[in-house]
């Protein structure tokens, strides 16, 4: 990493690119207290974002129905206030309201959820092909259409700052990191080469279990620069905690920079595991 961003230093000094990688802005990250999403920078993550609240809507409103029929009930029909109660057993009306309109409400949300499913599973003509392997502990990618590959590593504490990571973004960051072009539509391969992983990055609104034996595969368009950060999202053993994933968006142009770099560094060289850098947590 400290070669490429030599590289990518040297480039950027040369065609006077304005801003270094590191630089970029670090978006796709948790936020300390919060509730809501991490930023959507693709399609995919806006409609299951929208979805999301459709649902809560929907949720909520049922919640408060039911709610206020039984505070109703309690009230209403409590022995001191109603002391004898009627005893009908049926009432078609409501028995055909209660069947109906359960149906109508999940009809609705089929409806509106289905497509969000079929945009994801649904994969589009590819622009950018990686192939993404899971290994306890840490990533493996290939860019498929270049024919390079590299590992990627969790970064420990003291090494954030030099890399240009935050603090708090230690368990977030790694050495190498998955660099894509903005507005290209990327589809991953995404395997293990072990047990089973997941790769996720949740601005993207993308998650894949990597399954030994198996391929499977997502897509995305990210349609904003900076950096994006996701986890291994799938339990795998004892450093299942200590293999983020580090994805930057970057222009076309810089992405060709970085791809020409990228070769010079990794093409040719057999997939060389490098000596686990992961530290037990501390
Ligand atoms: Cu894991």
């Amino acid at each position: 990493m400290r070669i490429l961003s030599t590289f990518l230093g040297l480039m950027a000094a040369v065609t006077a690119v304005p801003a270094l990688a590191q630089e970029a802005e670090h978006i796709g990250k948790p936020v300390p207290n919060a509730t809501g999403f991490q930023p959507a920078a693709t399609e995919l993550a806006r409609q299951i974002q929208s979805l999301d609240t459709l649902l809560l809507w929907i949720i909520s409103i049922i919640t408060l129905f039911v709610t206020l029929l039984l505070a109703y009930c309690i009230v209403r029909y409590n022995r001191r206030s109603n002391p004898n109660p009627s005893s009908f057993t049926h009432h078609t009306t409501l028995e055909v309201a209660w069947t109906v309109i359960p149906i109508l409400i999940l009809l609705f949300i089929g409806a509106n959820s289905l497509p969000v499913l079929f945009n994801q599973q649904e994969i589009p003509e590819g622009e950018i092909h990686i192939k993404v392997t899971g290994y306890q502990w840490y990533w493996g990618y290939e860019y498929t259409d270049h024919e390079f590959e590299f590992e990627s590593f969790l970064l420990p504490k003291e090494e954030l700052a030099a890399n240009g990571y935050n603090d708090d973004e230690y368990l977030l960051a790694t050495d190498t990191k998955v660099v894509v072009p903005l507005g290209k539509t990327v589809v991953m391969d995404v395997t293990g080469a072990d047990v089973i992983h997941s790769w996720t990055i949740p601005s993207f609104g993308v998650k894949q279990d990597a399954v030994p034996g198996r391929i499977a595969q997502l897509w995305f368009e990210a349609d904003k620069e900076g950096v994006y950060f996701g986890q291994c999202s799938e339990l795998c053993g004892k450093d299942h905690a200590y293999m983020p994933i580090t994805v930057e968006v970057v222009s076309e142009e810089k992405y060709n920079e970085w791809l020409k770099g990228a070769i010079e560094e990794y093409a040719g060289n057999p997939a060389t595991l490098p000596a686990v850098k992961v530290a037990a947590a501390d």
